[in-house]
């Protein structure tokens, strides 16, 4: 991509924590856009005005490990960047969004250098990953100072888990921002025992609102800022993108199988995702295999989570769609209160020509571990709130677990190693809450009232508004200290995240 603009850069630097996504109205007049665009109310048709041509789907570059290392060098920038079809403000790993794929085997060590070229402090998150959140390891706690570079060194353990996992800035307080501005990209950890496939696709799903540039004026349009009321529900963007691209099409004969891997890397929206006319396998959610694959009519995917599917083919056009999800609405407001989308299409899939020859079945995957009869050490209670707070710039509100705002010298709770506890995470808000533990996976024993019928690993779960959702985690290895966050990450960055020490 080309040079960065010198006024999008200080667009980023006049923003400061809590600010806007970009500083800079297509007018030219250097003015940051005024806050407080209406990104939950705006219409959701999925065609922002100059829609481009309906184009095949993208896929970023892989960057695949040789002989055990995977060595990445990154950065995170912000600039002119292709998105959804248009020459957009916005923000990028080496300007694309999203940034490349990273495969890996388990036992595999990634070196990635990530060079920050914002204007603000940023850093790197491997989502999901089973891996030491220690030094330069997955580290919530480093900070990248604009124009510095840091080296990660992430070491999958020889056990880890096959699944798609991802990657994205976790500084808190500009989380939100950072990632709907477009820092995110997939991770794909191999299975030991290839699954039969006639191709696999990874599809990144994210929302943006794109202000100005549109009606043929020329502008460039940039990525819309946030409002304090954004905030407090957790921003949605008006435009649903698969790979960056709205509506792309996906062509296949009949007869194949496809595995899709799928990230939810909205900021806020849940995906309530459906491929009616197509035969739909879950393999996993999140890290792992499902014991047993089944045929699903539509797989949720809260903030954060991803899904392995296949996708065995029959002739037709079918439409990738998200059904709307109620997810609450922000104090003062009724359940059913805040306007719910309408369905979105993502994506086409358009199956046609000869039919394909068979493939082998697929591998079974072997029994997870259940933790539902293992003694625990401790049981515990964390509640996930929204109060009345002094805080500035969101009205009243303020976002807590158990009471407390995020503050990164508290350690909030000390785990021994070895150590298996359940948790009881409970939410006293008219709003769900996902709930993201870094590093150690959690078995859901229950969600609401609705106990899991089989081992369910996740790592992002939900917690509904004003329930309960317990899950149990063994703190067998890794230790350190890192954190624990609603997966809305406008709550996130509000404070709604706690410090974890397992030593
Ligand atoms: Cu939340």
């Amino acid at each position: 991509m080309g040079a960065i603009s010198r006024r999008m850069v200080l667009g980023w630097a006049a923003i400061g924590l809590g600010g806007i996504v970009t500083g800079v109205a297509s007018c030219g007049t250097g003015q940051p856009t005024p806050s407080g665009s209406p990104l939950v109310t705006a219409p959701t048709g999925n065609a922002p005005s100059g829609n481009p041509p309906t184009a095949q789907l993208a896929e970023p570059p892989v960057l695949r490990s040789e002989n055990g290392l995977l060595e990445v060098a990154m950065t995170a920038v912000a600039g002119a960047t292709k998105l959804a079809g248009r020459t957009v403000r916005a923000a990028g790993y080496d300007g694309r969004v999203p940034g490349p794929t990273l495969r890996v085997r388990p036992g595999d060590r990634m070196v990635i250098t990530l060079r920050n070229a914002l204007a603000e402090t940023t850093n790197l998150h491997t989502h999901g990953l089973l891996v030491s959140p220690q030094g330069n390891g997955d580290n919530p706690f480093v900070e990248i100072e604009p124009g510095e570079s840091f080296t990660y060194e992430i070491a999958l353990p020889d056990d880890h888990p096959p699944g798609v996992f991802w990657y994205h800035p976790h500084h808190h307080g500009m989380v939100a921002d950072q990632v709907f501005a477009g820092l995110f990209g997939a991770i794909v950890v191999e299975d030991a025992d290839e699954i039969p496939v006639t191709r696999e696709r990874v599809l990144v799903i994210s929302d943006v609102t794109i202000t100005g540039g549109g009606g043929g004026g020329g502008g460039a349009g940039a990525v819309a800022s946030a409002g304090p009321a954004d905030r407090m529900m957790g921003r949605e963007g008006e435009t649903v993108l698969v790979n960056g691209q709205v509506r792309p099409v996906l062509n296949a004969r009949p007869g194949e199988r496809e595995r899709w891997r799928v990230v939810n890397a909205c900021v806020s929206r849940f995906l309530d995702l459906r491929l009616s006319g197509q035969d739909l396998t879950l393999l996993g959610l999140d890290s792992g295999r499902v014991p047993s694959p089944s045929r699903v009519d539509a797989v949720v995917l809260a903030p954060g989570n991803r899904a392995d599917l296949l996708v065995e083919t029959r002739a037709g056009t079918s439409l990738l769609e998200a059904e709307p999800v109620d997810r609450g609405a922000p104090m003062g407001m009724m359940r059913g209160a805040r306007p719910v989308a309408s369905v979105v299409t993502l994506a086409e899939l358009v199956v046609d020509g000869a039919v394909a020859g068979a493939l082998d079945r697929v591998p079974t995957a072997p029994a997870p571990l259940d933790l539902s009869a293992t003694p625990v050490a401790r049981t515990r209670e964390i509640t996930l709130g929204i109060g009345m707070g002094p805080r500035m710039g969101v009205g009243m509100m303020s976002f807590t677990i158990d009471g407390k705002e995020f503050d990164p010298d508290r350690t909030d709770l000390a785990v021994p190693l070895g150590d298996v506890e359940e948790w009881t995470l409970v939410n006293s808000s008219p709003m769900d809450h996902p709930f993201h533990l870094h590093v150690w996976p959690m078995q859901v024993i229950r969600i609401g009232s609705q106990q899991q019928s089989e081992p369910t690993w996740r790592d992002v779960v939900n917690v509904p508004a004003g329930q309960g959702t317990v899950v149990r985690v063994a703190f067998d290895r890794h230790p350190g200290r890192t954190v624990y966050h609603c997966h809305i990450l406008d709550h996130e960055d509000l404070g709604m995240m706690g410090v974890i020490e397992v030593a």
